[in-house]
């Protein structure tokens, strides 16, 4: 069953081909030329369903299960912000360090050091059978001191519920058991085998 990933974000693909290992994933750029999409939506549900259907669209013949997300950090002393503009929070095409950067430097001007802080993913699945979204949540605190290479965005300052160490430090065996992005891909898969029985009583199993 192929399943294309409505995302150009290198750390996301990677994260979700790991946890989706068990079927033939593909970032859509693999697939057709990549292109501007409009994240206009007011929630990180209706943003993940845009990019979804978009590539899904764009995709035409080709008969797949597209997966897109859209995730963030919201921060409780900053009333939830960044939020569904993490990715641009520095500006229109900041980097990940730029973001953080900005993150570290709004806590800094309220004097703070950290600030309790969760991530969101929705997960959005658009198929020829119509589409759904699922979410994800992983609650910890931010800091203004980075630690760590490991995974991508706001990972270096941010230490989930329960550990002393940055998802920077903590490395990808831990984000895994614990992220937004698990949690919202467990359920995705749940629909995608649902899809699957659907499609084998039908006797319409095989995808182009
Ligand atoms: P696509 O829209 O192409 O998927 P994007 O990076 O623009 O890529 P989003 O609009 O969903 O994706 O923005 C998500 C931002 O939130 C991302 O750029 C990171 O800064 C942050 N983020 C989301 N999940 C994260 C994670 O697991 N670790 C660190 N930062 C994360």
């Amino acid at each position: 069953m192929k399943i294309v990933l409505a995302t150009s974000n290198k750390g996301k693909v990677r994260e979700i081909i790991e946890l989706l290992h068990d079927h033939e994933v593909y970032p859509y750029t693999d697939l057709i030329e990549g292109f501007e999409i409009i994240e206009d939506g007011e929630t990180f549900k209706e943003n993940a369903l845009i990019k979804a259907r978009a590539v899904y669209h764009a995709l035409g013949d080709i008969d797949a299960i597209v997966i897109a997300d859209d995730s963030g950090i919201s921060v409780d002393a900053l009333g939830g912000q960044p939020g569904i503009y993490s990715a641009r929070y520095g500006g229109e095409n900041a980097t990940d360090k730029e973001n953080m950067n900005k993150l570290i430097d709004a806590l800094k001007q309220q004097g703070l050091d950290s600030s309790k802080a969760h991530y969101t993913a929705a997960i959005a699945i658009v198929t020829r059978e119509g589409e759904s979204c699922v979410h994800g949540w992983m609650h910890g605190d931010v800091s203004i001191v980075p630690r760590g290479e490991n995974g991508f965005g706001y990972d270096p300052i941010f230490v989930p519920s329960g550990f002393e160490k940055t998802l920077g430090e903590l490395g990808s065996e831990v984000k895994v058991g614990l992220s937004h992005r698990s949690k919202g891909l467990n359920l995705a898969k749940i629909l995608i085998e649902q899809i699957k029985t659907q499609r084998s009583y039908t006797g319409i199993d095989t995808i182009k």
